[in-house]
């Protein structure tokens, strides 16, 4: 065998080498006249790498600069698909598709917190066989302008005020609400944001949506509409306004933490595909326009079939090289999915690529390995910055003779892409149709489907975001038109914000083409307190040990969890090993320093009476205790644990020996009880928060 080959490549890398692969001698210290001289120009290393250096950052993106990604495979589930799509990763079930996401914020710099009130994108690429095709969407179904026109509008005003550069990741300032009161068609997207959909507990807990109407074409050339769903397997779960704020400061990574700690640990976050689809004939069905990004299709006039599922499993190698310089673009699709006339849309078709001109330096981007389709790239483009490819032979343009006319355009038959062929008629005009201007039903619809405390939540939403409004009369005109989504919630507003209610606002326009028309007052789909499915897969818990405590219960709560794809992490008052009376000893994951009750989802105190005896005497125990209460969370205790929980004097808690999952906290003072109250908990966890217990929240100090 050849001697070379058998070295370890890792061997030779260990060497450091310039850029041109010379190898390096010295990186401490730069070439010098004298041991104290001037540095020389002719230091060939310390200026490649210094240039470098000065080269590393390129432009953040403008919106959704801070993302985290994965990778991860796509599978339809059956061949039901053909009656309505070509596509083949859509409907061979024998596929596998390999597939890139990328999940942000929108509006925050790029090292701004994960938990921030906002948007989340959702933007998906598949490596298909036929292209890549990027499903560009976000964690809410609706957006806040119907025309991209406005969309640099939008952005101006939700972005930090250009004067000062405040306030960071944050749409509670003056602009942004100046600009929203004089736009009520984003009313709907408005509801949204105000919602518990802003703040997702983890990116595995979270809907995605194409947003827009698309089209599916089948082999014959039929066409329907098309919105497309990403349904998480976890349900759909939330942080609250609380927890976010304080998690910001703790863990400003935490929702970028939990995608890559859930990956590594195979708790692989999984979304089924889901498709609404409608015939061309159904298109003024309704009473809304399905090409008006503000409206979604409610689930109980069409529903979502559920058509795949996608599972991300492998974290990226280099965040830089894939998570940042990934380029998305509505405008990437494949045979059997194209375009409706949305003005959304098609604005987002120009707007994509022109980006990425500017942030990845130039036309090649494509060939940047994360964005490389699997399908081969035959064409006459050349050159340009970076340019990667090396393209053999003399030809560059066609039609030509010289390479056979190679290479050439294909049929639609032989799998090319062919634009759906719509018929249009009409005066080019600037202007919008009559059936987009309804801003109220679907706010309203939205609003009349939450329950109670997520109600109350985007009440408590408005307080806060006009609440920082300095302009009063931005306030006002907020008011009015909350007014027009429910009074109650207007005057509710209105008071936290001291302002009044006016009166005689005038109701909502309700364009007639829209009257009479398909629709329901109330979508259950909406709520998601609905969407939840009994699992605990993804979710935290904390154990509060010191030495001393009964390791026996806390060593089958753990498998109990693990089991079910949940995590338990050791909380102590310092690192290393915690003594066990039962059972063996532990190590300690984390301090009271080092994390908080808000990064957990539920807390465990084991019995041990030593173990006990200093919990009940450590005020940052009881604080984390308290604040996981106060949040609504579900807490569990065996035998002697049970004491700690009663030194919080929680209020309306009495703990009993009744072991229920009833109201999130399940004790037993029964040592034997371990397992009940294990298999209670569990049941508690998948429900996640108790928000009774909000009205307490002024009550307990934490
Ligand atoms: Fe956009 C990025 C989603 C409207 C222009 N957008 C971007 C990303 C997502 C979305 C998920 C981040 C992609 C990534 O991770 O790299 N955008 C949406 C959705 C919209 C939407 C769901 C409405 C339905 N966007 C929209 C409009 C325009 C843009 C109307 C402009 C006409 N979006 C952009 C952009 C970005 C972008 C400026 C910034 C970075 C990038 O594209 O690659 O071109």
């Amino acid at each position: 065998m050849d001697k070379k080959k058998q070295t370890h490549p890792a061997d030779e890398q260990q060497h450091l080498t310039t850029n041109q692969g010379l190898k390096v001698e010295h990186n401490d210290d730069s070439l010098k006249a004298g041991i104290r001289g001037g540095t020389l120009m002719e230091d060939f290393h310390f200026r490649e790498k210094m240039t470098h250096f000065d080269h590393e950052r390129i432009p953040e993106r403008n919106v959704h600069a801070r993302g985290s990604g994965a990778y991860g495979f796509f599978n339809v589930y059956d061949d039901s698909m053909k009656k309505y799509t070509k596509a083949k990763f859509l409907t061979d079930p024998s596929l596998e598709t390999k597939v890139f996401v990328r999940i942000s914020t929108v509006v925050g710099f790029r090292g701004s917190a994960d938990t921030v009130r906002d948007v989340r994108g959702f933007a998906t690429k598949f490596y298909t066989t036929e292209g890549n095709y990027d499903l560009v969407g976000n964690n809410m179904p609706v957006f806040f302008i119907q025309d991209a026109i406005k969309f640099p509008d939008l952005v101006h005003a939700i972005k930090p005020e250009p004067h000062n550069e405040m306030p960071q990741a944050s749409a509670a300032h003056d602009n942004f609400w100046d600009f929203i009161s004089l736009m009520p068609e984003s009313l709907h997207m408005i509801m949204w944001v105000l919602s518990d959909r802003a703040l997702p507990r983890s990116y595995s807990m979270m809907e995605g949506f194409g947003v827009h109407t698309f089209r599916l074409v089948n082999e014959e050339g039929v066409s329907h509409f098309v919105k497309f769903h990403w349904k998480p397997v976890n349900g759909v779960h939330s942080l609250t306004w609380d927890e976010t704020q304080k998690i910001a400061g703790k863990d400003p990574d935490f929702n970028r933490r939990d995608l890559w700690e859930s990956i590594e640990k195979g708790n692989y976050p999984e979304f089924e595909l889901g498709v609404q689809l409608i015939t061309e004939d159904e298109e003024f069905d309704f009473d809304f326009d399905i090409l008006d990004a503000t409206k979604i299709w409610p689930e109980e006039l069409v529903p979502v079939k559920r058509i795949g599922k996608m599972t991300l499993n492998r974290n990226p190698d280099n965040f830089f090289a894939e998570t940042e310089q990934v380029a998305f673009h509505p405008g990437h699709v494949v045979p059997g999915i194209d375009f409706s006339n949305d003005p959304l849309l098609q604005g987002r078709l120009f707007s994509y690529l022109d980006t990425q001109l500017i942030r990845l330096g130039g036309p090649n981007f494509s060939e940047i390995p994360v964005n490389r389709p699997i399908a081969p790239v035959t064409n006459n483009q050349r050159d340009g910055f970076a340019r990667q490819t090396i393209n053999k032979g003399r030809v560059n343009y066609s039609p030509n003779s010289l390479a056979g006319g190679c290479p050439f355009a294909a049929g639609a038959d032989m799998g090319a892409f062919k634009h759906y062929e719509q018929k249009v008629e009409g005066h080019k005009v600037k202007a919008r149709s009559e059936s987009f201007k309804d801003h109220y039903t679907q706010a309203k619809l939205f609003y009349n489907s939450m329950t109670e405390p997520e109600k109350q939540h985007i009440k408590d939403a408005w307080k806060f975001e006009l609440g920082k409004v300095e302009t009063m009369h931005i306030r006002e005109r907020m008011v009015e038109h909350i007014v027009r989504i429910d009074k109650e919630m207007a005057e509710e507003v209105a008071i936290a914000i001291g302002v009044k209610v006016p009166e005689n606002v005038s109701p909502p326009h309700k364009p007639s083409v829209l009257e009479g028309k398909r629709s329901v007052d109330v979508s259950p789909a909406l709520s998601q307190e609905n969407t939840h499915t009994g699992k605990i897969k993804g979710r935290k818990i904390a154990a509060l040990v010191e030495d001393g405590f009964d390791g026996s219960a806390l060593k089958e709560l753990k498998s109990m969890l693990e089991k079910e794809g949940a995590m338990l992490e050791v909380i102590s008052k310092n690192h290393g090993m915690r003594s066990a009376t039962k059972g063996s000893e532990i190590k300690a994951d984390k301090t009271y320093l080092t994390t908080g009750s808000i990064m957990y989802d539920a807390v465990f105190i084991p019995g041990g009476k030593d173990a006990v005896e200093k919990l009940k005497k450590m005020g940052d125990t009881l604080h984390f205790i308290k604040e996981a209460y106060k949040h609504c969370k579900p807490i569990a205790a065996i035998g002697e644990g049970v004491e700690v929980i009663d030194a919080c004097l929680l209020p309306e808690l009495l703990t009993f020996d009744v072991v229920s999952s009833d109201k999130g906290v399940v004790t037993s003072r029964k040592e034997g009880d371990g397992k009940a109250v294990a298999e209670q908990f569990i049941k508690a966890i998948a429900k996640h928060r108790f928000w009774e217990r909000e009205k307490l929240k002024d009550m307990v100090d934490a």
